[in-house]
């Protein structure tokens, strides 16, 4: 399964913009007829720096590409459309818009810097962005909140008839968080609050919800329409606001990520997405140039439009996922002469046996030892990987 990265936030902020910037990209989807299409789901990229140059080698890469070497490695990126005000009571809430979210590895909340949409989406003046970051964390608080309560309840109706344990079954009514009752029970005593749910005040359970909640659903915000001399000025203010000082907020032009792609595509621009800059390589009106020349300007300010520094902010940063390739110690080509083929993203935690898992079940059941490329060492099942190794697995299968 690929990551997958979810684009939240209130109606009008720019997640259409940002999904469509992100999955832009030259393969023609007539080559793909057999892909079911479905509008909230995309590829999109994160950028790592291949391996290949530092063996003097040019890769070929069997998914995603490699642009002057730097890889993109495929994810899924979701629009997760409707999370509005009040969407834990059910408002605006559809099944769909639940799997979204619950599908997701991490979070990217768009907000909407430039303060011309208030927490409707409706357009207004003056918004403070900050009211959006509090109600996206307090929409999803109460939303594990309740589940959490369903969990309690059901614990409560349990013990009447036997013994029941109070971490099995918030886990079992969690489960589609991805968390265990190893994971709950240490949340709850890290907490100090106890493993008899009767002596929780409400505080204590919106506290466990929360927790539960960040570390199931870890979260960066795109400051959106940066674009924009309102947004930047609130930036400025956020930025500069302690209470804001513990978030991941990357500064972001989703309009000028799509504008770039679109002129790369009609072929009057040369963008490799995620860089400081471009080139104009085609004759356009004088017009297009001053559009192009502001969203340069733009760019110099923050070092990119930030769509592609986000979502990796997002999976490298705050999930703490690696990227690792796998390749021969005698050789870097696969069976047909193909240089570093893949490019595998796996949790930070990853060890040499989980990574010949990653590989193939059969590669990982007949695991003997691996390798690392790089330093012509073998290394044992137990070995945590690290982000950009080159590792050749040895299996007796
Ligand atoms: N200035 C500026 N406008 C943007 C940006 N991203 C989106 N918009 C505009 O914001 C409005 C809402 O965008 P949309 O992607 O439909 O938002 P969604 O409802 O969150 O999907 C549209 O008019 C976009 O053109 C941006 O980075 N800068
Ligand atoms: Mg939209």
């Amino acid at each position: 399964m690929p990551y997958k990265i979810g684009l939240v936030g209130k109606p009008s902020v720019g997640k259409s913009t940002f999904f469509n910037a992100a999955t832009m990209d030259e393969i023609d989807e007539a080559d793909y007829p057999f892909t079911t299409i479905d509008p909230n789901v995309g590829e999109a990229y994160v950028r790592v720096e291949c391996a290949a140059p530092d063996f003097d080698e040019e890769c070929d890469p069997r998914v995603g590409f490699c642009i002057d070497g730097m890889r993109y490695v495929p994810v899924q990126l979701v629009d997760v459309a409707g999370l509005i005000p009040g969407a834990h009571e059910g408002k605006g809430l559809g099944n769909q818009f639940l799997t979204d979210l619950n599908e997701a590895d991490v979070l990217i909340h768009i907000v909407d810097f430039s303060g011309t949409t208030d927490i409707e989406g409706e357009p207004t003046d003056g918004h403070d962005p900050r009211e959006d970051i509090d109600f996206l964390g307090h929409e999803l608080d109460m939303w594990y909140l309740e589940i959490l309560g369903k969990g309690i309840e059901r614990f409560q109706n349990k013990r009447r008839q036997h013994e029941v344990r109070i971490e099995e079954e918030l886990a079992e009514q969690m489960s589609a968080f991805q968390t265990n009752k190893n994971e709950i029970k240490s949340t709850i005593l890290s907490l100090g609050i106890g493993l008899e749910p009767d002596d929780w005040s409400e505080e204590d359970r919106l506290e466990l919800a929360r927790t539960i909640r960040k570390a199931t659903k870890p979260m960066i915000i795109a400051a959106n329409k940066m674009d924009t001399e309102l947004a930047q000025e609130h930036y400025e203010t956020v930025m500069n606001d302690p209470d804001y000082e513990h978030l991941s907020i990357v500064p972001c032009s989703a309009h000028a990520e799509k504008a770039l792609k679109r002129a790369a595509e009609q072929g009057v621009v040369e963008y490799a997405p995620g860089e400081p800059d471009f080139e104009i390589t085609g004759d356009i009106s004088a017009g297009q140039e001053d559009g192009l020349e502001q969203i340069r300007a733009f760019m110099d300010a923050y070092s990119g439009t930030g769509v592609q520094r986000a979502l990796e902010t997002a999976l490298f940063d705050k999930l703490g996922v690696i990227a690792v390739f796998p390749g021969g110690a005698e050789g870097l080509g696969d069976k047909h002469g193909n240089i570093l083929p893949d490019c595998f993203l796996l949790p930070g935690q990853a060890t040499a046996e989980d990574f010949a898992y990653h590989i193939h079940t059969d590669i990982g059941e007949g695991f003997l030892h691996a390798i690392d490329v790089r330093e012509q060492r073998q290394i044992g099942a137990d070995h945590e990987l690290a982000h950009r190794d080159v590792v050749e697995i040895v299996s007796s299968n």
